[in-house]
């Protein structure tokens, strides 16, 4: 059967660039993309939706007679400090919202983003497993290992092919982050092609579990395409990037950019990563559906620095209007 296919938070870091390898797999026509707010000469369908509103996601998935539903609003972990309650409210009501839709209409497939923000005090840092022990400090992480135990549930209870991934630290040259501890690894790449210094918000040694925007991508397709009988995890599976420092960073930056200025300012969010792992076991999603990650911390500092410099060259200093 075709799939048509959803994508809630389609103009985030992550969902912009999800939504077009989406229409590259299934066609333009079988995309429909959503958010709060129009993107600016994006090509594709898209309807503003507001995923605390469950009668507005109803009215899409009706209208396109949607059969796969990618979740991806959220606030971050960064962001979600500042108003806990209602973090915790937003990322549970959407998700609830896109789980009850996708019972009552008999969606074939979900799709629900995790973090490695799940994982904090009592795991170990150094290659968590998949089944380490979960204690979230942020609101961002109680919601997201909160939301791998419904996903798990409504799975058990009525079947429903919910799918998850733990993702780390997303880099990539297409989309900004926001909100999010590991939000330095992509601000800094801009400022090095920028030739301006860069202050980090975390201290140079705090190494933590990152990926390339196109592994990120591949990992969700690679999941969602996985046979059902595949899938042993319900809640949410661990995948692997790389792991490295700010200051592992700035010296593969300096082999291009030998005069790259950089400052240490940590703040709160240096707290938040302290908690985090510094590095991911994900054997489990490697032997289930053949995951593997392929850009390492070379492979991400010159494809980042080549494509950020092809952007900037077409006039805009803005970083915002980096999407797609
Ligand atoms: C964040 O920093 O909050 C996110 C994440 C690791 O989930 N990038």
């Amino acid at each position: 059967m075709e799939a048509i296919v959803l994508v809630i938070g389609a103009n985030g870091q992550l969902g912009s660039v999800l939504t077009a390898s989406l229409q590259h797999k299934f066609g333009k026509d079988n995309v429909i993309a959503s958010d709060l707010k129009y993107r600016e000469n994006f090509k594709g369908i898209f309807e503003i939706i507001d995923a605390t509103d469950r009668d507005r996601i109803q009215e899409v998935v009706v209208k396109y007679k949607i059969t796969q539903i990618y979740h991806l609003a959220a606030i971050l972990s960064a962001k979600g400090e500042e108003t806990p309650l209602k973090t915790w409210d937003l990322n549970m009501r959407t998700l609830f919202n896109v789980l009850e839709v996708s019972r009552i209409n008999n969606i074939n497939k979900v799709f629900f983003p995790s973090s490695i923000a799940v994982f904090g005090e009592g795991a170990p840092l150094d290659q968590t497993s998949n089944t380490a022990y979960l204690n979230p400090a942020t609101v961002y992480g109680i919601s997201k290992a909160a939301g791998e135990n419904w996903a798990q549930y409504y799975f058990l209870k009525y079947g429903l092919d919910v799918r998850s991934i733990r993702y780390p630290g997303v880099i990539g040259y297409q989309s900004m982050p926001g909100g999010g501890t590991t939000d330095y690894a992509v601000d800094i790449y801009h400022k090095a092609v920028l030739e301006e210094e860069f202050s980090c918000f975390l201290k140079e040694n705090t190494t933590l579990p990152m990926i390339f925007m196109e592994d990120a991508i591949r990992a969700t397709l690679e999941l969602m395409d996985a046979p059902k009988e595949n899938i042993t995890i319900r809640t949410s599976y661990n995948i692997a990037g790389i792991s490295f420092s700010p200051a592992e960073m700035v010296t593969e930056i300096r082999k291009l950019y030998p005069d790259f200025k950089v400052k240490y300012e940590p703040d709160f969010r240096q707290e938040i990563a302290s908690r985090w792992p510094k590095s991911i076991d994900d054997s489990v999603a490697e032997e289930d559906w053949g995951w593997q990650a392929e850009f390492d911390l070379e492979a991400i500092t010159s494809t980042m620095i080549q494509k950020l410099k092809e952007k900037y060259k077409t006039g805009s200093k803005n970083p915002e209007a980096f999407i797609l």
